[in-house]
């Protein structure tokens, strides 16, 4: 079945005001961890569930993938959903947080929307058709001196405790930029290289839900995806977005 933008941005916006109402009653909200640094609450939960009850009811055809509840059997074409991305962020009452909503087929991405409620802002994307921001045509930024470029990226590789925790690399690009950013949900962050706000974002030890929707908007706004060594595609173990034009002077540093 065709998947019309406009009939998944109903489904996500619905998904958001329930993020939302939560939102804004933090201090009834249950905050759990998963792991050591790792949350979840009851607005990830609820929010999933809606999703996956809205989505699967809508689109039989598709199976589900999402963070908090896991895989359906069918996985060839299948939504891949992050409920909350910036779920700490979320529970500290922050307003960078989203909900990410892909579908992907044959491991192909067809379309995907990341919307942050609390920021009012409804990104999307539809395969070779272009990326909008709140309906508006959106594209990356024309930055091309890496010395003069905002960059973004994040420490979730921190929390497993790895070796290559992204510090190095961090001090490296930093003293090569001019502007750093850690948002904390990478969802967002892809977008913002999408919407041109940051040249490029860099992180490692992501889940695909937590990239997939982000991804397709950014390459359909013009970015390049690769991995730290510069191969094009999506590994969220190792993704790196930029406009294109500061790839090979930031690859180096990688
Ligand atoms: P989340 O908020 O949905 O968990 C920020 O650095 C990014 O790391 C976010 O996309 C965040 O997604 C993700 N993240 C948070 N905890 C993580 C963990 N324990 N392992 C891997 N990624 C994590
Ligand atoms: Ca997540």
């Amino acid at each position: 079945m065709l998947i019309s933008v406009h009939d998944l941005e109903t489904v996500v916006r619905a998904a958001g005001a329930i993020a939302l109402a939560h939102f804004n009653d933090l201090k009834n909200l249950a905050v759990n961890k998963k792991s050591p640094r790792d949350f979840v609450t009851d607005a990830d939960v609820a929010v999933e569930a809606f999703l996956k009850a809205e989505l699967t009811q809508k689109y039989p055809e598709y199976g589900f993938w999402g963070e908090e509840s896991g895989q359906s059997a069918d996985q060839s074409a299948r939504w891949v959903v992050d409920p909350i991305d910036g779920t700490h962020s979320f529970s500290r009452g922050q307003y960078f947080w989203s909900i990410s909503v892909a579908l992907e087929i044959d491991q192909e991405l067809i379309i995907g929307a990341v919307f942050a409620p609390a920021l009012g802002d409804y990104y999307t994307a539809v395969k070779g058709k272009g990326a909008w921001k709140n309906g508006s045509p959106i594209s990356v930024s024309s930055e091309s001196h890496l010395a003069d470029a905002m960059v973004a990226t994040g420490f979730a590789c921190l929390r497993s405790y790895l070796p290559d925790n992204n510090l190095d690399r961090f001090a490296r690009i930093a003293q090569s930029t001019t502007g750093q950013r850690r948002f904390g949900s990478a969802a967002m962050d892809l977008c913002l290289v999408a919407d041109g706000q940051v040249d490029a974002f860099w992180e490692q030890e992501l889940n695909l839900y937590d990239v997939a929707a982000g991804a397709l908007i950014a390459q359909e706004a013009g970015a390049t995806v690769t991995d730290f060594q510069g191969n094009k595609g999506i590994f969220p173990k190792q993704i790196l977005v930029t406009n294109g034009k500061i790839l090979d002077q930031i690859l180096p540093l990688m």
